[in-house]
């Protein structure tokens, strides 16, 4: 299936995607880091089952529309994150989210046991795993952009200087 090119001059240059506004609670903290980097990043609301023509616009214009890394953030059976690598060989970081049911366990062993040839990167579950993509995502980038890597530098000088050096006084 090719669909029509759907191209657009943009300024983002990391995509986050979710299964579900639902998710967005987790993955808004994907995007409060990314904009503490300075990194232009997109919103995008992408189901694999419910909207599955929608993916596969996304992904196939992803690459030309300039994104570098995709953040894909699905809960359950969890298919977005595998099904957007199916598609586009940019580096799609998964992201499980917690459910109510399983506790995000399915998330994670669905999205992280994608067979060999098609890798998607995982991350924790839920929020821990929402906010390191972002940080992954910015290494990624770092690589061939000197001023997040110098964002991205400062970001981790500032952990570590927070940390103190007794439990207390
Ligand atoms: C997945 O199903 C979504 O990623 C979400 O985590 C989960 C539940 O979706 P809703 O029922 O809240 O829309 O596709």
């Amino acid at each position: 299936m090719t669909f029509k090119k759907n191209i657009r001059k943009n300024k983002f240059i990391v995509s986050i995607v979710m299964g579900s506004k639902s998710d967005w609670k987790t993955l808004k903290k994907t995007a409060e880091i990314l904009k503490k980097l300075n990194i232009k990043f997109e919103s995008k609301i992408i189901s694999a089952h419910r909207t599955p023509l929608r993916l596969v616009e996304f992904a196939q214009n992803a690459k030309l529309n300039n994104i570098s890394v995709i953040i894909a953030g699905a809960g359950g059976s969890a298919h977005l994150p595998g099904m957007l690598a199916a598609i586009t060989n940019l580096p799609i970081i998964g992201v499980p989210m917690e459910t109510k049911s399983l506790k995000g366990i399915d998330s994670l062993l669905s999205i992280v046991q994608m067979p060999f040839g098609i890798p998607v990167g995982t991350v924790a579950i839920g929020e821990t795993g929402a906010k390191n993509a972002a940080l992954y995502a910015a290494s990624i980038i770092a690589l061939n952009d000197n001023k997040i890597a110098k964002n991205l530098n400062a970001w981790r000088k500032k952990q570590t200087l927070a940390v103190k050096h007794r439990p207390q006084k």
